[in-house]
């Protein structure tokens, strides 16, 4: 029996997606479950499985039985080949992945496309890295030779957000797989459909039943269950600030060290020698890709004032000409992905207004888009000052805030001005200005004259302050995923 209703197409018959336990599709053992909504329509078009704490428990120890049994001895290499060969699943696949991916969230159709290859980027680069992580001799005393030993935790948990569910699951899944343990995902209630169909591809692959088991549900339920069960020995999460301080709270009452990839209010300075004609379609792209529902959105721009109204002229151009409308129309933007988020920008827009912010410019919603779609149009707000709450939080639509700068100590000031610090762009042509300003950015990650560096699989990736810590993505990863132990021999 498949996992899947698998709607490589978007006229599917409701079906239920089951749990992914022990390479098999199993029911919740209430038998509840949840609609899927297509955030193109707002239409339910499928049920998944309702898992809660005895489903969350039956998954941990699966994967227990896995990291003691099959899969804890299979070697590194081979460890690295089975994930190899689930890259080349992921890229064979990847059209009906994409086609799931962008009716459950309502992304575009070829943004949907781009995380289904990064999907398999991820099991590759930690495919390729799995037998190359290792620990080290020590000089220590004579008499003595000290070494590390770089061991996986056991069984690991990741609590998945909606908005990157392939992406994130790869960088994850993908780096605790290659250093040997096993893994139980909890995948948001609100786009969970391309992860049960990876689940299945990963007991084509080979993986050992139990390896990798996936329990759909609510974050109250399943999630917490997941984030609090003992049996846990590493938690990734990545989601809201409050249910990250939830999640690493219930993980502490075990001592379940935990990853937090919180989101961000990142900002992009613009400084009046940019290249602005080549900082122009990165700046628009950093907010509207996923509609703003990106962790790393480039959601403030801070300007240099003699520069300030001309770029907010051609941003304004810019907006004007977006548009937001089904996903399988594959514009510049799909709806949002539910009716809560779609409330929650128009919670902020409605602040905005009420404080006579400044709307620069608005794109616009497609005449042929579902009334009952969770659409909205791309924003830019201008002259928004940095106290305002607008410029303070995190928003996740697509909403640009726009604020000038009168020197670079303002805007390092304004850039670091906030709670988070997870992404930041630097547009100069000043090399000893790019290098203070990065170093003196309160981020994760700095970019200069780009952004987001075209996703980074390579790139380590976290944040600081309430963007959450630890680093995933990249070789680091490895690290977080593992335990170090030292042996001290004394031979004499
Ligand atoms: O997030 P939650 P929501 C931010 C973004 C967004 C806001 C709210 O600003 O507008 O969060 O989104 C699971 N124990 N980000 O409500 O609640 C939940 O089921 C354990 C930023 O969707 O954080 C889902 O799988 N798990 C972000 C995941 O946590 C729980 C991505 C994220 O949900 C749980 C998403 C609990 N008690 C939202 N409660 C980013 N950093 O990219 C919920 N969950």
């Amino acid at each position: 029996m498949s996992a899947l209703p698998v709607p490589a197409d978007a006229t599917l018959p409701a079906t239920t997606a089951q749990l992914f336990i022990d390479n098999e599709a199993v029911p919740a053992q209430t038998g509840q479950t949840l609609p899927v909504v297509d955030p193109s329509t707002g239409t339910v078009f499928g049920q998944i499985a309702r898992g809660q704490r005895d489903d969350v428990d039956r998954a941990v120890r699966s994967a227990r039985r896995a990291f003691d049994g099959p899969w804890g001895r299979t070697d590194a290499a081979q460890r690295g080949r089975l994930l190899l060969k689930l890259a080349q699943l992921v890229e064979r696949e990847r059209e009906p992945l994409a086609r799931i991916e962008s009716r459950d969230t309502g992304k575009p159709l070829r943004q949907a496309r781009a995380d289904a290859t990064a999907l398999a980027r991820y099991f590759e680069f930690y495919g390729g890295a799995a037998d190359k992580l290792h620990g080290q001799t020590l000089p220590y005393q004579e008499g003595y030779t000290v070494m590390t030993l770089r061991e996986p935790h056991g069984v690991t948990g990741h609590i998945v957000p909606w908005n990157y569910p392939m992406q994130i699951f790869g960088r994850s899944v993908g780096a605790s797989l290659a250093a040997g343990n096993a893994c139980v995902v909890k995948p948001a209630e609100d786009a969970c459909l391309s992860l049960l169909r990876i689940g299945e591809l990963a007991a084509e692959a080979g993986l050992p039943p139990g390896t990798l088991n996936i329990v759909p549900g609510l974050g109250a339920e399943a999630g917490q269950a997941l984030a609090e069960h003992p049996g846990v020995d590493h938690l990734s999460f990545t989601g809201s600030t409050d249910t990250g301080r939830r999640v690493a709270q219930a993980a502490a009452a075990h001592f379940c060290p935990v990853t937090l990839e919180l989101g961000g209010k990142s900002p992009q300075l613009v400084f009046a020698d940019a290249d602005l004609q080549a900082a122009m379609p990165v700046l628009v792209n950093a907010i509207i890709q996923n509609a703003g529902q990106t962790c790393s959105a480039g959601s403030r721009i801070l300007v240099e004032r003699s520069i300030y109204d001309a770029t907010v002229a051609q941003l304004a151009e810019r907006f004007a000409a977006l548009r937001a409308g089904p996903a399988s129309a594959d514009l510049d933007l799909g709806p949002l992905v539910t009716r809560k988020q779609q409330q929650r920008v128009w919670d902020f827009l409605s602040d905005a207004q009420a404080s006579d912010l400044r709307f620069a410019a608005q794109g616009q919603i497609v005449d042929h888009a579902p009334s009952e779609g969770f659409y909205q149009a791309p924003v830019l707000l201008a002259d928004v000052p940095i106290e305002h709450r607008l410029s303070q939080h995190e928003i996740f639509g697509p909403v640009l805030i726009v604020t000038p700068f009168d020197d670079e100590a303002q805007a390092l000031a304004f850039a670091n001005g906030t709670d988070y610090g997870l992404v930041a762009g630097v547009w100069t042509q000043d090399g000893a200005r790019q290098m203070r300003i990065a170093r003196r950015l309160q981020s994760g990650q700095v970019f200069i004259n780009n952004y987001g560096a075209g996703g980074g699989v390579e790139l380590p990736f976290g944040g600081v302050k309430h963007s959450g810590y630890g680093r995933e993505k990249g070789f680091e990863a490895l690290y977080a995923f593992t335990s170090l132990k030292t042996v001290a021999i004394r031979h004499g």
